[in-house]
């Protein structure tokens, strides 16, 4: 018998509406839902492989124990809870709980309820050791929005604007920013005559449809957003009313900004002074104008600096939805959201809790360095980290480093990993507990609606909802658990009482409203969710009426006044963020050409992986599952490589080998590579069928973001040579692992 369910593909942050065919309980056609109102039947390839991964033969129906030889057998949830539990247990006794830390990775936006739990239990556990993957992605973002302050009824939603900056992010492909249905949305607004503006060193899909496409030097991007703001007050071009209603620290930002003249910004990002400033006239001249920046500058180095200066431009032009504008996204499964016409002040955006044992990091309005961890792991002592829990992540190939997360990988005394499949990570694990596929749970998009908290501008812009439920019962015989009870279930057997907060995620904060959970009956998945969206504008049986979701606006709900005697404004001079733009301006800038490391490594991403997801799903890695290394032809040509050639690239950490794809999109002096591929050094020579990983060209402990410990990632300094042959065991010799903090 066939049935049609409607779903959201939770793999990417474009969270599309989706169609499931299933006949006779097997899932046979998944495709884009018409008549969800937030994507309009837009669907890729990864989401239309979901019935191939839902089936697929990699996909653990049963966790995986650790022998001593290093090999994994299959085991039952019961009893891998319980020795978990007593491993856990004992670690505490003997090291205390900061000896226990959790990695949460992307995927976990794939399941909603996880991140409450595991931030319930490892609180109640009496660990701060909570890291996630936001910290190696944009973590510039809340660290800036602390030292800023921030505009308590937000920007303006795309859709809403008539002019849009992007910087270093590609939601062509990416889906990331501030637009659902990218291709759809950039088409009406181009329809209408809105303006799109790309900051990029790569002419990339979303690029090629910008009226202006700035392509620049990559690691730049302070020094440019410095020049443009410099040209708008210069050409006086700001918003004088709302600086002097809001906004403190004009004069120190403006004085910072002497040394950015629009030549030398010109000259140092590699951009003529024309584009320079047509961008900020075009900026600056928009009614409602808005900025977002991806992946790319944030780990070009200056990635907090860069969000702040973001964040600079858009009060410096007055940028923020102001009294009796609509409240664009009043929130549906969360409590409402009413909105002033105010300053949030700035906040500390560092220096929380304990301070971690390296590099002078701790605790950040975005939450912990993870960057940072493997060092953790690594350094003996008080305080080490002996036992490692991962939800959705894939650290071998994900974190910066990976020669040291592959020692820290390897150093623990326990490592669990919750993943569907055994990846480069989890198959080194003591544990891996595999949860139901994502068609196989239920949950609901309150979690899309939390993201906003990573920052202004993105994920769900209008008050969009769905619930979905199981699209089709788990595998006969299988034994899963999911992400919320794994982490209920241990917490009983450790007798912890776990509490879970109105939905709201925090990041650095303290959970909202938190409320007791029943420990002794286990509450059904529904249940959970309707706890977590107790106190919602929208109850969560209204969402459920609507099959394939349903935007709730919040029909006259404005934008209130200021508060008569409201203090708060926002700081753009904020000094630490001023004494670095000085920093910046003083800096020696070599020309990459004529170092012994001339090419700069940048970051993508690629349509048909998820990062490492998707080389062993047949239909996605059609063309090869690994990722090419794109450069430029006449970087080819004049290297004396051709397209296709099999190549060397070295950092002055280590070294991995690559596949030369001829790219005229990818600027000269450049290789644009995605992360994600590859595995350890031992696997280096199967890197035609999986790649290679990028992140072990990466040095974690060098240009560093003092803030939030985000290394370098993009715009590594590298070098490129023909393979030699022999080449996989010379890489390996260069490759003796570095552990030292
Ligand atoms: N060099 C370099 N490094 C980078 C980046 C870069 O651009 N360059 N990008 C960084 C960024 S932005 C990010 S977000 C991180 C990503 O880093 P991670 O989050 O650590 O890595 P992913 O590859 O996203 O891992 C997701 C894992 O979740 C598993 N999974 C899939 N579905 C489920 C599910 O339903 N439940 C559970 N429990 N697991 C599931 C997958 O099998 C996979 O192993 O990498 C960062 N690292
Ligand atoms: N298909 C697909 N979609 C994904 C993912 C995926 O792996 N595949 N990953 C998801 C994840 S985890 C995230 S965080 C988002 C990220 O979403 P985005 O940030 O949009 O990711 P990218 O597509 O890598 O875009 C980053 C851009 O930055 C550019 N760049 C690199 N260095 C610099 C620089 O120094 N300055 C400037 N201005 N630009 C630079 C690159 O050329 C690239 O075009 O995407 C998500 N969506
Ligand atoms: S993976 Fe594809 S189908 Fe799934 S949410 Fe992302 S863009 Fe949509
Ligand atoms: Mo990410």
């Amino acid at each position: 018998m066939r049935e049609i369910h409607s779903s959201i593909c939770r793999l990417c942050p474009a969270f599309c509406g989706i169609r499931v065919e299933v006949d006779d309980g097997r899932v046979v056609k998944v495709y884009g839902d018409k008549d969800n109102v937030n994507t309009h039947g837009y669907s890729c390839k990864k989401g239309r492989s979901l019935p191939e991964q839902h089936m697929h033969p990699n996909r653990l129906l049963h966790p995986l124990r650790k022998l001593p030889d290093g090999s994994q057998e299959r085991t039952d949830v019961i009893t891998a809870l319980d020795e978990i539990a007593a491993k856990l247990r004992e670690i505490i006794d003997r090291h205390g709980p900061r000896a226990v830390a959790l990695y949460a990775g992307t995927m976990q936006m794939a399941i909603p309820a996880a991140i409450n739990f595991y931030q319930s239990f490892m609180a109640k556990l009496g660990s701060p050791m909570v890291f996630h993957s936001g910290m190696l992605d944009q973590p510039g973002k809340p660290v800036a929005a602390a030292l800023h302050g921030t505009w308590d009824a937000g920007m303006y939603p795309f859709d809403e604007a008539d002019t849009w900056l992007v910087i270093g992010a590609n939601p062509m492909i990416s889906m990331w920013g501030p637009m659902y249905n990218p291709g759809a949305a950039l088409n009406a607004a181009k329809a209408r005559g809105r303006r799109f503006i790309v900051i990029d060193p790569r002419v990339t899909e979303s690029a090629e449809r910008a009226d202006l496409h700035l392509q620049i030097k990559p690691g730049e991007d302070a020094t440019l957003l410095a020049g443009i703001i410099r040209v708008i007050l210069d050409e006086n071009l700001h918003d004088k009313d709302f600086i002097a209603a809001e906004v403190d620290g004009l004069e120190e930002l403006y004085r910072a900004l002497a040394p950015y003249t629009v030549d030398y910004v010109a000259k140092r990002c590699d951009i003529p002074v024309d584009q320079i400033l047509a961008a900020a006239r075009m900026f600056a001249s928009g009614k409602r104008s808005g900025v977002t920046a991806g992946t790319g500058p944030n780990m070009a180095g200056r990635g907090t600096l860069t969000e702040y200066l973001i964040l600079a431009l858009q009060s410096v032009c007055g940028q923020w939805v102001r009294a009796g504008e609509p409240v664009f996204q009043p929130f549906v499964l969360l409590p409402e959201r009413r909105r002033k016409a105010q300053a949030n002040p700035p906040v500390p955006g560092w220096g929380f809790g304990e301070p971690l044992r390296v590099r002078n990091l701790g605790s950040t309005a975005g939450g912990m360095p993870t960057a940072a961890l493997a060092d953790e792991i690594l350094l003996s002592g008080e305080g080490q980290v002996k036992a490692l829990i991962i939800v959705g992540g894939n650290p071998i190939v994900s974190w910066p480093d990976q020669l040291k997360a592959h020692e820290a990988m390897k150093s623990l005394d326990l490592l669990v990993s919750l993943d569907l499949k055994r990846t480069q990570t989890s198959k080194l694990a003591d544990y891996i507990i595999p949860p139901p596929h994502h068609l196989e749970v239920e949950g609901c998009t309150q979690f899309c609606e939390n993201l906003h908290i990573m920052g202004s501008g993105l994920f769900y812009q209008k008050p969009f909802a769905q619930y979905f439920s199981p699209v089709l019962p788990r595998p006969e015989g299988s034994d899963l658990i999911e992400e919320w009870e794994f982490f209920y279930e241990l917490a009983r057997r450790l007798g912890l009482e776990l509490e879970v907060p109105t939905g709201a995620m925090v990041l650095g904060g303290e959970p909202y409203d938190p409320t007791p959970l029943d420990m002794t009956n286990r509450p059904t998945s529904e249940d959970v969710y309707r706890l977590l969206a107790r106190n919602s504008r929208i109850s969560i049986e209204e969402v459920k009426r609507y099959e394939h979701g349903h935007l709730f606006p919040a029909e006259g709900l404005t934008v209130e006044d200021k508060e008569p005697d409201w203090k708060g404004r926002l700081n753009i001079g904020d000094p630490v963020m001023i004494a670095e733009l000085a920093e910046v301006a003083a800096e020696l800038v070599e020309d990459p050409a004529a170092t012994s490391f001339p090419f700069r490594l940048i970051s993508r991403r690629m349509r048909d992986f998820m990062n490492s997801m998707g080389n062993d799903i047949a239909i996605l890695a059609r063309n090869g599952g690994f990722n090419p290394a794109f450069m430029n032809p006449e970087d080819i040509d004049r290297l004396g490589l051709a397209n296709g050639d099999e190549v060397v690239i070295e950092s002055e950490r280590a070294s991995i080998f690559g596949i030369v794809h001829a790219a005229a999109d990818v600027r000269r002096g450049t290789i644009s590579m995605a992360h994600g591929f590859g595995d350890t050094p031992e696997h280096d020579g199967r890197f035609r069928e999986i790649g290679s990983p990028t992140g072990r060209l990466i040095d974690n402990a060098k240009d560093f973001d003092p803030y939030t410990g985000i290394p370098r990632m993009s715009a590594i300094p590298v070098r490129i040579s023909s393979m030699p042959s022999g080449a996989v065991e010379l890489s390996l010799v260069r490759q003796r692992v570095r552990t030292e903090a």
